[in-house]
C-alpha cells in the first residue's frame, strides 16, 4: 500500500491538533495514533478513487515545545516528507511572523519539491490581525497554496486536507 508522510507545522497554539482532529474520523483518532520520540503520528487510510486502491497517510506533528528538540530530532521529523501543512493563527501576529522560521526549517531539512499548503486558521474569531490578502501574498511569496479555516466551526478543514492529499497522490504518479 502506498504510504505518504505529511507534516503539520506552525507555532504552538495555532490550531494544528484541532485541525487534524477535526479532519480525522473519530475511529482513526483512536486506532491510528502512536508516538515516536516526541512526535505525534496519526495514520489515515483512504481509498484513491481513480486507481481503486488504498493509500495510507501518516500525519506527523510536534508534541510539546520546540525548544526541547535537537537538530538530530528535526532531521528525523523532516525525513522523507511527502507533504507540508503550515498553520498560523489569523488573530495572532506572532504566529504569522514566525512563518519565516518554519520556512527556514523547511529549506534546511527538505530538499525536494513536495506539495505544500499554508493555512490561516481561527477565522471564526474577530477581530483578526492578518487579512486574507496578507495571508495569500505571503503564501504566493513562499510558493504555498493558501487556504483559511476554522477548526472550531469546521470551516474549510476538509477542503484544506483534501487539497494536500490530492496533490501528494498526483505528485507521486
Ligand atoms: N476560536 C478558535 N479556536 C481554535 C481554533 N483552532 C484551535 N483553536 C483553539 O486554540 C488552542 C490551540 O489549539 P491546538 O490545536 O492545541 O494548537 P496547536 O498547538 O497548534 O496544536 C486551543 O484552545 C483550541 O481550542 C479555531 O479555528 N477557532
Ligand atoms: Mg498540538
Amino acid at each position: 500500500m502506498p504510504s505518504y508522510k505529511v507534516i503539520i507545522i506552525g507555532d504552538n497554539g495555532s490550531g494544528k491538533t484541532s485541525l487534524l482532529y477535526r479532519y480525522l474520523p473519530l475511529d482513526f483518532r483512536k486506532l491510528g495514533k502512536h508516538n515516536v520520540l516526541g512526535w505525534d503520528i496519526e495514520t489515515l487510510k483512504i481509498n484513491k478513487p481513480s486507481l481503486n486502491e488504498e493509500v495510507k497517510v501518516n500525519f506527523w506533528q510536534i508534541l510539546g515545545d520546540l525548544k526541547f528538540y535537537r537538530a538530530e530530532s528535526f532531521r528525523q521529523f523532516y525525513d522523507r516528507v511527502n507533504g507540508i501543512i503550515l498553520v498560523f493563527d489569523v488573530t495572532n501576529s506572532k504566529t504569522f511572523k514566525n512563518l519565516s522560521f518554519w520556512k527556514k526549517q523547511i529549506e534546511k531539512y527538505i530538499d525536494n519539491e513536495v506539495p505544500r499548503i499554508l493555512i490561516g486558521n481561527k477565522i471564526d474569531i474577530s477581530p483578526r490581525k492578518i487579512s486574507p490578502t496578507q495571508g495569500q501574498e505571503y503564501a504566493d511569496k513562499i510558493g504555498f497554496k493558501y487556504m483559511e479555516t476554522s477548526a472550531k466551526q469546521n470551516m474549510n478543514v476538509k477542503e484544506a486536507f483534501n487539497y494536500i492529499i490530492g496533490e501528494l497522490i498526483n505528485h507521486r504518479r
